[in-house]
């Protein structure tokens, strides 16, 4: 299906006419930025049709609505994308051509819309892919921050942090609706006035001050279908009409205010991944931004709909982790308040309109708000949330009489604070793990008491990543392979790919797909060479390990095995030691210590190794600056080794493990997250699996047991390493600069128990998987056929399957096509 605006001659055109409007220039005369713009609008004009046509069939068919609301869409850039979704891009690649002008080269002018941290945010880009791919009608609603994720730069092997400015050039693929502005209020204090008409209380806020959230809204463009979603983003203006009207009354003080709470409100994204930090502006944040998404939600039902008990039938509101979960509060506030519902009216609606998606197990992640913040920021909120905390504790006193135990671990709010995890399980419908093993730990663990009261809540969702981008857009090498070998059906129903098994043992077929790896490799080189100044081998292994810096996603481990194979190659010169390549990918958040010297210790340790030349180059390790979807698309496409290496127990599913696979990469990992359905689709063969389960790092954590020091005494490889992070190896003789490392996996002067994720109890078994990897590269043939097997089992990753598992088991919304 071609677009007849993407008939070249009229493309072209186009272009040259936007060039000219925007900046009064010709072609030759404009800057690759400029031509950026104009491409981007000769693009927009076509998706703006679509979105019309999709608004009007919406608007005929009623279906019920998803709105999936995240505080982070981890977009990534939009041209390339919505040129793939409308299968225009060889036609416009070619029509550029033809103007002289370079695809790529314009593609590189986009700023990667970086409004996420990583695989929370980068999920709700691909849900929103597959929504409009499979004919859903949905809503992202987010937050437009004007600070997306900090740029990254390295000086000195340290990472240094660069304010993301991304609206600077104005952004072509986001349209201002000022017409569907709405109030949000923050502070003041609540008055109570009985009303005789109705015989119950209102309750007033009064004192507060307003901020006006103002929607932009950028197209979500389907696969081939002329849908087109919105992907709805709120910024914080100061109430104009309101600031006004206290000028005239003289208090200029209260004015300001107003202005300077709007002003900061959507100023950054809070660059945390995994951890919670209690900020007052963080708070805002998410009551900006869920009290304007449930008001539009609400006002749009209404147009159509007059009994409000059928929103369940017509609504459904997803909370991506808890950071959305003022939905409960707030939709209870406008059922009770604005409405006019009773208590378990309301109640009964809000219960069958939330539902609630898990992505963590990790402690220092659960957000728990001070009840003195939260009552004076919210305090009409705060009241409402107390109100289903009585009424919660009450059920928990009725199902186990006496059990104080149970309320201590289960109320709302408790110890002076508002848990919201507890309140998005007690206000919803549906609680979800992201993996079948991370919701059988929430149900097994963490969540127990409340598996234990709502067990029909508890399901299932594997995470999933799209095709479009991860496989059409960035690798069209292989793209046109598959299509060449099984028809192009894949594009809309990944497994398909599974047709492709029977050429795993085709000579031809495993020398084509290792040639189109090779390739991939060698755009890869180029980019490092041109970002990095480090010249890679196409011929080395590219084992690759790209992610945020956690701990317990263990780049630890990683860069002390690089270490422990250097001493190797050096002990051991006479040796075979196939070439190998480290390539390294994570930013850190800014003052996550730890991490940032993990990052250095990494850089320092490339740098000794890749200016050593007397291992003949058989190892490198690169540590690529500013990781980010762009580039990630790149780094996939080239890998051979995907190193997936948390912590069993710890990483919730990983979505960077599913990229790779995708892409023709064995995976090096632990049983971990849904490393464990990869290996089950592809067979253990087909991976290269070590350490603990989760099963055993849950029982040394509450059993105790478990003594690193014993590692470090017993094995002179692991103490060896260990030794060159305090005598200067890698710190040009100062012994000082990494042990902090050191320590933390040995001692003891740390907070925490020593070797937290058990990086020492794996290390012998890393490195023995990492040996197996080695030999069954030096096998080409059987290499080649592990590799086209992990494309070809991948199937099940697709997040068409997980969204259409969210419809037919959470959501039930109805399936619209668009008529022509
Ligand atoms: C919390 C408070 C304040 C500021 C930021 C945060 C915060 C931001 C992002 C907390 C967690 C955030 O993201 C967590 C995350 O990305 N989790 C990952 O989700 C993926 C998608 O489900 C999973 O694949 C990963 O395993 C999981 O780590």
């Amino acid at each position: 299906m071609l677009d007849s605006h993407f008939r070249k001659e009229e493309f072209k055109k186009s272009v040259k006419e936007n060039v000219k409007m925007l900046y009064r220039k010709t072609l030759d005369e404009a800057s690759q930025e400029q031509i950026f713009q104009a491409v981007s609008l000769a693009v927009k004009d076509v998706v703006i049709d679509n979105w019309l046509l999709t608004q009007k069939q919406y608007e005929k068919d009623d279906p019920k609505i998803v709105y999936y609301l995240s505080m982070e869409f981890l977009m990534g850039r939009a041209l390339g994308n919505n040129l793939i979704n409308l299968c225009a891009y060889k036609e416009v690649k070619e029509a550029l051509d033809e103007l002289g002008l370079d695809l790529n080269t314009i593609e590189d002018q986009e700023p990667d819309p970086a409004l996420g941290n990583g695989g929370l945010g980068r999920l709700a880009a691909c849900f929103l892919d597959s929504l409009a791919t499979l004919g859903y009608c949905a809503y992202g609603c987010g937050i437009r921050y004007h600070y997306g994720l900090f740029k990254q730069k390295i000086e000195n092997g340290y990472q240094v942090e660069v304010p993301d400015n991304w609206l600077k050039d104005g952004y072509p693929f986001e349209l201002r609706r000022p017409e569907y502005a709405k109030e949000v209020k923050f502070g003041g204090y609540v008055r109570v006035e009985y009303d005789p008409a109705t015989g119950r209380n209102n309750f007033i806020q009064e004192g507060y001050q307003s901020v006006r959230a103002v929607p932009y809204d950028m197209p979500i463009v389907g696969y081939n279908n002329k849908i087109v979603n919105t992907l709805r983003i709120w910024d914080a203006e100061a109430m104009n009409e309101f600031q006004l009207d206290l000028f005239d009354k003289g208090d200029y003080r209260k004015a300001v205010e107003a202005e300077n709470l709007a002003k900061n409100i959507c100023d950054v994204l809070y660059p945390n991944d995994n951890h919670y930090a209690g900020k007052e502006l963080r708070l805002k944040q998410q009551y900006f931004f869920i009290s304007a998404s449930i008001q539009a939600a609400i006002a749009k039902f209404k147009k159509k709909h007059s009994d409000i008990h059928d929103l369940p039938k017509k609504v459904t509101f997803q909370l991506n982790d808890t950071h959305p979960t003022m939905t409960v509060a707030e939709l209870m506030r406008i059922l009770l308040d604005e409405e006019k519902l009773e208590w378990d009216d309301a109640w009964d609606i809000t219960t069958h309109t939330c539902a609630y998606t898990n992505h963590t197990i990790m402690a220092e992640a659960l957000e728990k708000w001070p009840i003195e913040l939260f009552s004076k920021l919210l305090p009409r909120v705060y009241q409402i949330i107390e109100e289903i905390n009585r009424r919660f504790i009450e059920e928990i006193n009725q199902k186990y009489p006496g059990n104080q135990e149970k309320v201590r671990k289960m109320a709302i709010i408790y110890d002076g604070q508002v848990k919201m995890a507890h309140l998005a399980i007690a206000g919803g419908y549906s609680v979800n793990g992201v993996a079948r093993l991370h919701t059988e730990i929430l149900k097994k663990q963490e969540l127990k008491d409340f598996y234990e009261m709502y067990p029909e809540k508890f399901n299932n969702k594997t995470n999933g990543i799209t095709q479009r981008r991860f496989m059409v857009h960035a690798n069209p090498l292989l793209t046109d392979w598959i299509t060449d070998h099984i028809g192009d059906k894949w594009i809309t129903d990944l497994p398909q790919l599974a047709k492709l098994k029977v050429y795993a043992d085709d000579k031809k077929a495993q020398q084509e797909f290792m040639n189109i790896k090779y390739q991939n490799k060698v755009r890869l080189a180029k980019y490092i060479l041109e970002h990095n100044g480090i010249e890679v081998d196409p011929n080395s292994i590219f084992d690759v390990q790209v992610k945020r810096l956690h701990e317990y996603k263990r780049q630890l481990m990683n860069i002390l095995h690089v270490m422990y194979l250097y001493n190797q190659i050096k002990e051991h010169p006479e040796r075979d030691f196939y070439p190998r390549t480290f390539i390294f990918g994570a930013k850190a958040t800014a003052g996550y210590r730890r991490a940032k010297l993990t990052i250095k210790l990494i850089n320092s340790v490339a740098d000794v190794i890749n200016n050593d030349a007397s291992i003949n180059g058989k190892l490198k390790v690169v540590f690529i600056e500013n990781y980010r979807v762009s580039n990630a698309e790149i780094i996939f496409a080239a890998a051979d080794v995907s190193e997936q290496i948390s912590t069993a127990s710890k990483e919730a599913s990983g979505t960077g493990n599913m990229k790779f696979m995708l892409n023709g990469a064995l995976t090096v990992g632990t049983m971990d997250g849904a490393n464990v359905e990869i290996v089950e689709e592809v067979g253990e063969e087909n991976a290269f699996i070590f350490g603990l389960s989760s099963d055993e790092v849950i029982n040394y954590e509450n059993n105790g047991g478990y003594d690193p020091m014993q590692y470090f005494n017993n094995d002179p490889d692991i103490r060896n390493v260990l030794m060159q992070l305090i005598n200067g190896t890698y710190s040009n003789g100062d012994f000082e600069m990494f042990r902090e490392i050191y320590d933390s996996l040995l001692n003891t002067n740390c907070s925490d128990r020593a070797d937290t994720y058990f990086i020492l109890a794996d290390f012998k078994s890393y490195a023995d998987a990492q040996r197996r990897v080695e030999e069954a590269y030096r096998d080409e043939a059987g290499w080649a056929k592990k590799a086209l097997l992990n494309t070809a089992c991948s199937g099940k990753f697709s997040s068409d399957r997980t969204i259409q598992q969210y419809v037919d088991e959470i959501w039930h919304l109805d399936k619209v096509t668009i008529e022509d």
